[in-house]
């Protein structure tokens, strides 16, 4: 094709030209030129007005209400000449400002295109209705590549065909706040792969993995009605078969044969959530469905009764959704399973660890000696648990009341105090779901994996908890922030510094353009042995470390790191690439620790139910060396079980490695209000998020730099012909150095590399137009030459 680098609307469009086209260009004669400007209000909102005039210092302004306003001409920023409304890249705005960028997006929006690309990255605006972008006929119009507008299926399918082309592995990362859309949009990519799978039947398993998971990895939080609470990187596998009938891509409807799995990478459940959730959030979904869709027969095997009678579920205040069925669900999870093929029996297993999990959260404690000691009340509660995981009774309320310790080479006995009981209580129930929960994953994988035909290429895609910042700030989000900072380094890395190194390779003097890296919050939480991660650890492991010392350790060490402030008591701040986040020591060391005593796994170990088998061997594995409870606390060095955090990090390097050695889409959600409704697009909001999910920025760099690049092959052949001198025995290098001469092209405007020539934007712009002007001129010769022959 004859444009690829070239835009033609702004070439042939008499629009400013490149030197203007910069970003936030307030030049003097930048507004000497333009019409209409946008102007900030004192909400912070930004307005487009008419200029009516400019004389000295002020200009006069026409607002849309019909308000005529004077304001200081510097303040103004101009605004895009309407017949760039609404332009599917941002790159194409003539004047690249934020309240352009606006703009554009909200325009869009309003429309119902919520896809916009910001050059290499597309932007998502959640729609928080349904929107009619999806669907076989579309899903066949992006294969067929008769719709170019951006979507994710356009994302999906140039990931196909990178993958076939340069044989390599591909992956599609999404993030964006909690509620932005990015589970959503993964299900989006996941569906046009789907697609291309043609009847394998397998297609269909992939998509049905997404309510089985979304059951029991996602809950209502505040932010979001289906918040995940895990996070997941889907690998979609493509067969040798699918890479030999994929040569043929442009043409045909090619056959993929494929499997996918899920990673066990950064699949880390939040488990706190089990046992104990805020006021108005819920629990995870499944407990609700089960508890509201369970048949007669399975509520009467399972002792089960309604969600309000259990206390896990009942702290919160919250146990339905507006607009969501939980019995209905529960179909649609139990029919997933089948799909998969968990058996029936093994679904009733399931079923029956879930009603375990409410069951213990109802057992209470009584006081049992003049020490405080306690032990379980022996109830319905405690009888259930017990049946339904298959172990007496006895041996339950021995763990949930006494714990043994290994004292040098003695086995000593330690009954436990109320907090310790309950402790161990919810300790047993967050371990129960959270092997349930990697169990099932587990089976999804045994059950997509058909064939194992692993010889092929993948596709990755990366949906994982969003950036978080409530007004409490925890452990969770501790954690979820820090694994977003790895990735939003991922995505600075790999635009920015390719960017950079492409300019070098080319041999191109270019003072670096500054970007914002987040490497210094980054060594905040990894650097060792001062950094977060290592010093909670180090606390972890102290006896006497408390939510207090930890937070006085970390400020003692840290004060003096940009990115972190310690405040009063128990708080201290992080400064994240998206924002400020104040977080509470309080829990910290025990959700780091996360004991399971080795009473516990030895009970789980020796049940009888099927899944406490299956995991309870694991977990035994897990902690051969490490042993739980107070001996970790005891023992040395290598009888340390690794903490959350330090698993968490593991987890996160594995995952950043894999990602390492693909190429990336990245796909950028946003989230247009805070109260999850259509239609609503605020300002503040959205220019928050573009601003710390970097998209302004990959705009800016693109800007400054020189984003248009032209190979001195291409260059030459395609405009060496507007030579007035002879080029026949020149080199493509010489030819381009003669056009830009010829052409008077401003030295600033352009760079030569070795092998490419790199111009500003829109600089090609001037040579487009000529170049069309005279073919025009040519064919218009050659058609008058063609009428006088007839
Ligand atoms: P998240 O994954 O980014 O949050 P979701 O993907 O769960 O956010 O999206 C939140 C809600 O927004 C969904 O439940 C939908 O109602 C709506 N939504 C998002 N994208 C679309 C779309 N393309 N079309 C229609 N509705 C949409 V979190 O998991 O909280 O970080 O941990
Ligand atoms: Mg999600």
């Amino acid at each position: 094709s004859l444009i690829d680098d070239v835009d033609p609307d702004t070439a042939t469009m008499s629009l400013p030209q490149s030197d203007e086209r910069r970003w936030s260009d307030t030049s003097a004669y930048a507004r000497k030129k333009i019409l209409q400007s946008w102007i900030q209000l004192p909400s912070g909102n930004w307005e487009l007005g008419k200029i009516l005039s400019t004389s000295g210092e002020e200009s006069v302004i026409n607002l849309p209400d019909g308000k005529v306003i004077k304001v200081i001409s510097e303040t103004l920023v101009p605004a895009n000449p309407d017949i760039l409304d609404g332009v599917d890249d941002l790159m194409q705005l003539s004047y690249l400002n934020e309240p352009s960028v606006l703009y554009n997006l909200n325009y869009r929006y309003n429309q119902d295109m919520i896809y916009t690309k910001a050059g290499p990255v597309l932007v998502a605006v959640n729609p928080f209705k349904e929107v009619p972008l999806y669907g076989n006929r579309n899903i066949e119009a992006y294969r067929k590549r008769s719709n170019e507008s951006p979507h994710v299926y356009a994302i999906a399918d140039t990931a196909i065909r990178e993958m076939i082309r340069d044989e390599v592995n591909q992956s599609i990362i999404i993030s964006g706040e909690s509620g932005a859309g990015k589970t959503e949009t993964a299900k989006i990519a996941m569906q046009y792969l789907a697609a291309l799978g043609g009847g394998s039947g397998i297609e269909y398993e992939i998509l049905k993995t997404n309510p089985i998971l979304e059951a029991f990895g996602n809950a209502k939080t505040l932010r979001n009605d289906n918040s995940s609470r895990f996070g997941k990187l889907i690998e979609i596998h493509f067969s040798e078969s699918g890479k030999i009938s994929g040569a043929q891509v442009q043409t045909s409807n090619l056959v993929f044969f494929f499997f996918a799995c899920y990673s066990n990478y950064a699949v880390l459940l939040e488990k706190s959530r089990v046992v104990q959730c805020a006021e108005g959030e819920r629990s995870y979904h499944i407990f609700y469905q089960l508890c509201a869709g369970a048949s007669p027969a399975l509520r009467e095997k399972l002792n089960l009764t309604s969600a309000h009678e259990y206390k896990y579920l009942g702290q919160s205040n919250c146990y339905s959704i507006n607009g969501v069925d939980d019995a209905e669900r529960f179909r649609t999870v139990k029919e997933a399973l089948d799909i998969v093929h968990v058996s029936k029996e093994d679904q009733e297993s399931v079923f029956a660890m879930l009603a375990a999990v409410l069951w213990l959260g109802n057992v209470t404690f009584s006081v049992v000696d003049n020490e405080n000691h306690v032990e379980p009340v022996e109830d319905e509660s405690l009888s259930t648990v017990a049946k339904l995981i298959g172990c007496n009774i006895n041996d339950l309320t021995l763990t949930l009341s006494k714990r043994k310790m290994r004292v040098r080479n003695d086995t000593i006995v330690q009954k436990l105090t109320l907090p310790q009981a309950i402790d161990a209580r919810d300790a047993l129930a967050k371990s129960i779901y959270s092997c349930l929960f990697d169990w099932l994953v587990e089976q999804i994988n045994k059950s997509l994996a058909v064939g194992k035909r692993r010889t092929g290429r993948s596709i990755s895609i990366l949906d994982i908890y969003g950036f978080e910042s409530f007004d409490k700030n925890s452990f969770e989000q501790f954690c979820i922030n820090y694994a977003n900072e790895r990735l939003q380094q991922h995505f600075n890395r790999h635009l920015f510094k390719l960017e950079q190194e492409e300019y070098i390779q080319d041999g191109i003097d270019w003072t670096r353009v500054d970007f914002e890296d987040n490497q210094d919050c980054l060594s905040l939480f990894e650097k060792k042995p001062l950094g977060l991660l290592s010093l909670l650890d180090e606390e972890s492991t102290f006896p006497n470390g408390t939510d207090m010392t930890l937070a006085n350790k970390l400020k003692e060490h840290l004060h003096s790191n940009s990115c972190f402030r310690g405040d009063k008591g128990k708080l201290f701040t992080v400064v994240h690439y998206a924002g400020e986040v104040t977080y509470e020591t309080t829990g910290f060391l025990e959700k780091n620790r996360d004991l399971l005593h080795l009473d516990s796994i030895h009970l789980l170990s020796s049940c009888s139910c099927l899944l406490p088998q299956a995991f309870a061997s694991s977990m035994l594995i897990q902690s051969e060396k490490p042993v739980a409870g107070p001996l970790y606390k005891a023992g040395g060095a290598d009888s340390q079980r690794l903490s959350v955090a330090t698993k968490f990090k593991g987890q996160l390097f594995q995952l950043m490695q894999r990602l390492g050695n693909t190429t990336p889409h990245f796909i950028r959600c946003i989230k247009p209000n805070n109260v999850q409704s259509p239609g609503l697009y605020e300002q503040g909001l959205v220019l928050q998020q573009l601003r710390c999910c970097g998209v302004l920025e990959v705009v800016r760099i693109s800007r400054s730099g020189f984003p248009t690049r032209m190979s001195h092959q291409k260059f030459s052949r395609r405009y060496g012909f507007l030579l007035v001198e002879n080029i026949a025995d020149k080199d493509p290098l010489s030819v381009s150095v003669a056009i830009l001469h010829q052409f008077n092209i401003l030295p600033e405007m352009y760079q030569v590399g070795y092998t490419k020539l790199f111009f500003r934007t829109g600089q090609i712009g001037v040579l487009e137009d000529t170049r069309n002007r005279t073919l025009h001129g040519i064919l218009r010769v050659q058609s008058s030459f063609r009428g006088y022959q007839a």
